[in-house]
């Protein structure tokens, strides 16, 4: 049976290249910054963002708890959208770890949070209130459909947190998906940020790691954040062997996993007891709501796996399709046809 597993863009698996260049890499040890991979991987992650320095860390969460500890104090603020990843899947890490406390805004279905409410969230100066210190958002934007965060808006954003005297961290675990949807260059999405994180394990395909990137200031706290949650690995050459091949091999063929999930949900259109949420910009990620006389997601996941086709439920009546390097334009016409007679006869 055809396997179509469209879970997450994580469950991708290193190409030939990744692991001949493992096997080959140059290794040191990187906490005493002797890896020399390490630091040539941190060099291209700064200069593709355009930012001073990046820092190798071993996943995404850590990427973004070591950001917000570097940002805030014990008993800072920081405003985020009620669906950030940050605030719905990190196990509240900066509030349990770090003492920072968390000012959920609602998000806009295109990932945004009102610059408006940003403004009117921002704490006085008063004994009762923590301070406000930063502001975090998140692009390409996971529970708000992959929606891309525009330069425009980020310019905005940027603009008002310089007006406040913030500062803003973007969790960029996809901005290179971001960055090829919109047709503009990752640094000009990473601009208006003080810290941004991107992920080498999603979309890029390999098989661990994600970059912390900002001023040397910056990333040279960030630094010791990382060592104190245990992040500081030795000879990890070998893994940011496989990251150096994502940036270079991995990002130019990104497009091709937007045109793949633009496939998916024009499959899906129109079939019975399912609405696919649509998107402006459609980046890899595919949300499909389940009309109310339909199952609960988790089972219509369960009977869409016993086909050979794997999603996630997202939320009670809500699946999430990803689209990613190993599923193939076939792939897709197996899931649709799947899903087509799973929902005229589910039994
Ligand atoms: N997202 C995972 C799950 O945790 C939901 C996925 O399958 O999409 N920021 C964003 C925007 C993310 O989507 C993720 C992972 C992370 C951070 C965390 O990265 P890791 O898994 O490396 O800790």
């Amino acid at each position: 049976m055809r396997e179509v597993d469209l879970r997450s863009d994580t469950v991708t698996r290193p190409t030939d290249s990744m692991r001949r260049a493992m096997a080959a890499a140059e290794v040191g040890d990187d906490v005493m910054r002797e890896d020399p991979t390490v630091r040539r991987l941190e060099e291209m992650a700064a200069a593709r963002l355009d930012k001073p320095a990046a820092l190798f860390v071993p996943s995404g969460t850590m990427a973004n708890l070591a950001s917000l500890l570097t940002h805030c104090p014990r008993g800072a603020e920081v405003i985020l959208g009620d669906q950030a990843h940050i605030f719905y899947y990190e196990q509240g890490g900066a509030a349990a770890l770090g003492g920072i406390h968390p000012r959920p805004l609602p998000n806009r279905p295109d990932g945004t949070l009102d610059p408006a409410d940003i403004e009117a969230a921002v704490r006085p100066q008063d004994v009762h209130f923590p301070r406000t210190r930063l502001i975090a958002l998140e692009n390409t934007h996971n529970r708000c459909n992959g929606a891309p965060l525009s330069p425009d808006y980020l310019r905005q954003v940027g603009a008002l947190k310089d007006r406040l005297g913030l500062r803003l961290h973007v969790d960029g675990a996809r901005i290179f998906n971001a960055a090829a949807a919109l047709g503009v260059s990752p640094a000009e999405l990473a601009a208006p940020a003080d810290s941004v994180t991107f992920c080498l394990s999603k979309g890029l395909g390999a098989p661990a790691g994600s970059l912390i990137c900002g001023s040397r200031d910056f990333v040279e706290e960030a630094r010791r954040m990382r060592k104190v949650l245990g992040g500081g690995m030795r000879q990890v050459g070998v893994l940011a062997a496989a990251g150096i091949v994502a940036l270079t091999e991995m990002v130019p063929r990104l497009a091709e996993d937007h045109a793949r999930a633009g496939q998916l949900a024009a499959g899906l259109e129109g079939l019975p007891g399912i609405r696919v949420v649509p998107a402006a910009l459609r980046t890899n990620i595919v949300y499909l709501d389940i009309a109310p006389e339909g199952p609960p997601a988790a089972e219509l996941a369960a009977a869409l796996a016993a086909r050979g086709v794997k999603m996630l439920a997202a939320s009670p009546r809500r699946l999430r399709a990803v689209t990613h390097h190993h599923i193939s334009a076939a792939d897709i016409d197996h899931t649709v046809a799947a899903l087509d007679r799973l929902q005229r006869a589910p039994h």
